[in-house]
């Protein structure tokens, strides 16, 4: 078979193997179909007319002629694999083939594909009537099982219970792709089936996503409601298999989006909620006014998004809220931080009477401020406008240039908000904790930023990417395994296939981090070859971004505040900090100085993945079919794409490697059985059946193996057996036709 291949970087590197050169001359004289790529670059369906040398003569569907080099032709599959369930159905597994098996069945509504272990779900960008509940139950009592989300789950949450393992639904793909709707539907449906627990926890469980989203997502350009963090929920359940609890976890909240937002974009949807919904008394409360009238919303010129009612998104938030018994007073807690970080952009600068020095315009900004969180506007001033020095044994104070000031009100800003979210989600966890009652099991469900490759990346697609890296090597990992286990379980020989490792790419991230970080703040650009293609970064402020300074002087104001939250978040710095008992101590300056955040990061991402390892996982890749958010539009080339970069391709590649086709004995047997006009074999087992066929056909032993359950095929057998089948059936009707004839 011939079939081209990718490589890392998506460039297509082989088109043709020996084995593939034999068959041309079976397919022209069978008249089978081809796929060929005339000049306009799109594969076409065809059949070859005739070869000289290296060249074919292909006519395509449209009736339309083309010459192309044989070894850019690659076989088509028969018909009866046209749409099939899971692409290692295919007899041949090139790339034109899978497209072609995608896109048949994204047009017919169809979104869900396997392609062996893996879950591909394409988003449809519209509402598709396959999550009702009659298919909850459907899919429960396995009266359905063609792939979907909800039978994902449904194996997940078998498993867990006959095993008593706990098992991972690990999600990805790229931004806007539709990791978390199907995160969203993997729960509702676990939600479904673990219901009904007396406290009914379900309900909060489903609550959390509304709250984190109003919190952690935002509309890029990519996609209207992007989360901007990532997120591990554990779902745990009892003996009975009743949901009794949950966990969620958070990774690397985007803290520069608070400040800073590009065009086009926005910065959380909790702010424009908040200024849209808010009832009166809060307005009043907060000083709060239109989203238009503050700095950090409308710099990006984009306030609203097509089809969402933010003030009717504020009113479900305050539901669910309620919901997970968040107390009213904590609710007015958070929003009192949210306007004050509104506030807190309002506020400037101008240069006092010496040249460069920062002096804070006093106005309203500033005294709205300083009452949310609870302080003096004299205090907040001072913190914003100046820097505490020792100098020997005094301490001097340092007056601002206006770009530090601007620095210091922004850390400040981004400081309160990263702390309130994780404030946020110890809440949600407190009112989440797991039972009594349960068994220590549980369906953890991974929802992270998808990859990111833009015209311009910094920090922010760094940390996203490794991230991916990570999750990238966990994936590779483990299907090889699942695959390896599935021919051993089945008692088949296999030899192991290599895969490319992208462990080369995961140590220069983390073994050496200061290496790509100190380049950082030089203006150098680098280029990462990641597994999912190569990306440019700019290092501008890298190095500042991984520090993640707060001055030293906010947070003092904070512990001095008379608000319960500001107060709280920065007594939480005491843990870490460096700064604050002993100013000097974090290298000369006066800025508490955290963890780094890519040290942070790896962290995290250690933990997580020693949690995925102690679980059975469950992959899941949605793939965007095209950049315009748009329903029923399947861009062929940027799936492609996609398929490349996640790494399907690869898993095609690995089946390829081994026995791609597969079907129980008694599938085998009842396809092709009529074939063996033996009649003693028809009283024979399935498996018995199965190998009377493979004699018969003189399939060559190189090319199956038969397993104690299944049937292993190499690539393209299934085809040949097709045309045997199509041959054999087309002889019956002769024959039958003849012997009609005669009677009449
Ligand atoms: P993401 O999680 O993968 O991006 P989302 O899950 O937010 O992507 O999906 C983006 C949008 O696609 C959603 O807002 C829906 O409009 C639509 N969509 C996705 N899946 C479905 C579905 N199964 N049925 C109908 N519409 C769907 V990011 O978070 O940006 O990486 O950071
Ligand atoms: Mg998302």
């Amino acid at each position: 078979t011939g079939e081209s291949t990718a490589s890392r970087s998506g460039v297509a590197v082989k088109a043709g193997t020996p084995e593939w050169e034999e068959n041309i001359e079976y397919f022209i004289k069978k008249k089978l179909r081809v796929w060929c790529r005339p000049a306009n670059g799109k594969w076409e369906l065809g059949t070859i007319v005739s070869t000289s040398g290296e060249e074919a003569t292909v006519s395509i569907l449209s009736g339309n002629i083309f010459r192309v080099s044989t070894w850019e032709l690659l076989p088509a599959n028969p018909d009866i694999l046209c749409g099939v369930d899971d692409l290692l159905q295919l007899s041949y597994l090139n790339e034109p083939s899978v497209i072609y098996n995608l896109h048949y069945r994204f047009s017919r509504d169809i979104i869900y594909s396997k392609a062996g272990p893996l879950l591909i779900a394409v988003n449809p960008f519209k509402k598709v009537q396959i999550y009702e509940d009659n298919l909850v139950q459907a899919y429960k009592q396995k009266t359905m099982d063609n792939p979907h989300v909800y039978a994902l789950a449904n194996t997940a949450y078998n498993e867990m219970m006959r095993d008593e393992v706990s098992q991972s639904i690990i999600i990805s793909g790229e931004s806007g792709a539709g990791k978390t709707e199907t995160a969203r539907f993997a729960m509702h449906y676990l939600a479904s089936v673990g219901g009904g627990s007396s406290a009914g926890i379900e309900s909060n469980v489903l609550c959390t996503n509304s709250i984190l989203e109003a919190f952690g997502n935002a509309k890029t350009s990519r996609n209207a409601n992007s989360s901007r963090f990532g997120k591990f929920t554990e779902i745990y359940f009892s003996v009975s298999g009743k949901i009794c609890g949950a966990k969620v976890q958070t990774f690397f909240l985007e803290k520069s989006r608070v400040v800073q937002v590009t065009q086009g974009e926005r910065s959380y949807h909790i702010f424009y909620q908040l200024c849209a919904g808010a009832p009166s008394y809060l307005r009043e409360k907060l000083n709060l006014r239109n989203a238009c009238e503050y700095y950090y919303l409308k710099q990006s010129s984009c306030l609203l998004i097509e089809g969402v009612n933010d003030a009717e998104r504020f009113r479900i938030l305050l539901e669910a809220l309620d919901i997970v018994r968040i107390p009213k007073v904590y609710q007015e807690n958070a929003f009192e931080v949210l306007a004050a970080i509104l506030w807190l952009g309002n506020i400037s600068f101008h240069t006092g009477d010496f040249e460069n020095h920062a002096e804070v315009v006093v106005d309203e900004a500033v005294t709205t401020v300083a009452r949310l969180l609870g302080c003096t506007t004299e205090d907040l001033m001072v913190a914003l406008s100046t820097r505490k020095i020792k100098v020997g044994k005094d301490h001097i104070t340092k007056t601002l240039t206006l770009q530090q000031a601007f620095d210091v009100r922004d850390a400040l800003a981004k400081f309160l908000y990263a702390s309130l979210f994780d404030w946020v989600v110890e809440q949600i966890n407190i009112s989440l904790e797991v039972g009594k009652e349960s068994a220590g099991r549980s369906i953890n469900i991974l929802d992270i930023c998808g990859f990111e490759s833009f015209q311009r990346n910094s920090f922010e697609q760094f940390c996203i990417n490794y991230a991916n890296e990570r999750l990238q090597q966990h994936f590779h990992r483990h299907l090889f395994k699942l695959e390896q286990e599935e021919y051993e379980t089945d008692g088949i020989y296999w030899t192991k296939v290599d895969f490319e490792d992208n462990q080369d790419c995961l140590n220069l991230i983390e073994k050496r981090p200061l290496g790509i970080l100190s380049l950082g703040d030089t203006d150098v650009a680098f280029t990462i070859r990641h597994y999912a293609g190569e990306v440019s970064y700019d290092s501008t402020s890298f190095l500042q971004k991984n520090r993640d300074l707060v001055h030293v002087d906010s947070i003092q104001l904070l512990s001095s505040c008379s608000c319960q939250l500001p107060k709280l978040f920065a007594a939480r710095t005491d843990d870490h900090s460096l700064g604050l008992s002993n100013p000097n101590h974090s290298g000369g300056g006066l800025d508490f100085q955290k963890q780094s955040v890519a040290a942070k990061l790896k962290g995290q991402l250690f933990k997580l993945m020693h949690q995925l390892e102690n679980t059975k996982p469950h992959f899941i890749r949605c793939i965007r079919p095209n950049e315009k958010q748009l329903p029923c539009h399947f861009e062929e080339d940027l799936v492609l794409q996609q398929l490349r970069c996640c790494g399907i391709i690869e898993v095609v590649q690995i089946s390829r490697s081994g026995y791609p086709s597969r079907m129980t004995h008694q599938e085998f047997a009842e396809r092709y059985g009529f074939m063996l006009f033996d009649s003693a074999s028809v009283s024979k087992d399935p498996l018995s059946i199965s190998v009377a066929l493979l004699h018969h056909f003189n399939v060559p032993p190189e090319t199956y193996q038969v397993g104690y359950m299944k049937i292993y095929l190499r690539m393209g057998q299934v085809a040949l057996l097709e045309s045997r089948r199509k041959q054999a059936l087309e002889g019956i009707i002769a024959i039958q036709k003849c012997y009609r004839s005669r009677q009449a």
